[in-house]
């Protein structure tokens, strides 16, 4: 499928508040890849599908999990986790995307993962960053992310498991992975 066509496909699929942020992740991915060394068109293109899955009633986001065989231990985590792996599935399966680095970079978004890839990081971060993005250590992290992908997105890291925990919410154990393997990298 072409990307006009993907464009549509996409914004079929959301609210267009969620379509503008969206937008922002792919703004954020080029930037970031352009800085950082990776490719541009793929980090584009990742982003540009990692929400794909966001509105879909959670039932069919497991559905796609359970026929593509990607489950995992994913259902019997929180049902936020669902819509980054179910998209990866979905857009391999119908938009006949291939591409590995790409499809993981899709998957992880939320959770990370241990060995993140600089394409992981790169969406992962933009998603955190993006120009209308607004929680209270934004800026702190969006600076970190002039030096640093990997300090700014263990900063990412920590305010999503800091907002968990002041909710009582459960933590996915490979985000707490992700963070630690970020942390080894940089030491
Ligand atoms: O889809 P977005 O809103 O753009 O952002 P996202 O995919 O990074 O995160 C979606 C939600 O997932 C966010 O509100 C926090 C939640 N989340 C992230 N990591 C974890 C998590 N929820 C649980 N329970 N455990 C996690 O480790
Ligand atoms: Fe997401
Ligand atoms: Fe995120
Ligand atoms: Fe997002």
């Amino acid at each position: 499928m072409n990307r006009e066509l993907m464009i549509e496909a996409v914004q079929a699929q959301m609210p267009n508040k969620r379509w503008i942020h969206v937008k922002g992740v792919m703004s954020s991915s080029v930037t970031l890849a352009k800085q950082f060394g990776a490719d541009v068109e793929k980090a584009e293109l990742a982003a540009l599908l990692h929400d794909y899955c966001k509105y879909w009633p959670v039932d069919r986001q497991a559905q796609v999990l359970i026929d593509s065989g990607m489950a995992g231990d994913l259902l019997e985590n929180d049902k936020q986790l669902w819509h980054g792996p179910a998209a990866a599935c979905f857009v391999q399966a119908e938009f006949g995307i291939e591409d590995i680095e790409v499809l993981d970079a899709i998957r992880y978004h939320t959770s990370g993962r241990v060995d993140m890839t600089l394409l992981d990081k790169i969406v992962c971060l933009a998603d955190y960053i993006e120009p209308g993005r607004d929680f209270p250590e934004v800026d702190k992290i969006r600076k970190k992310a002039e030096n640093s992908l990997e300090k700014a997105l263990i900063a990412g890291f920590d305010s999503t498991l800091l907002f968990l925990i002041s909710k009582k919410q459960r933590i996915y154990p490979l985000t707490l992975l992700a963070r630690n393997a970020l942390i080894e990298e940089i030491s």
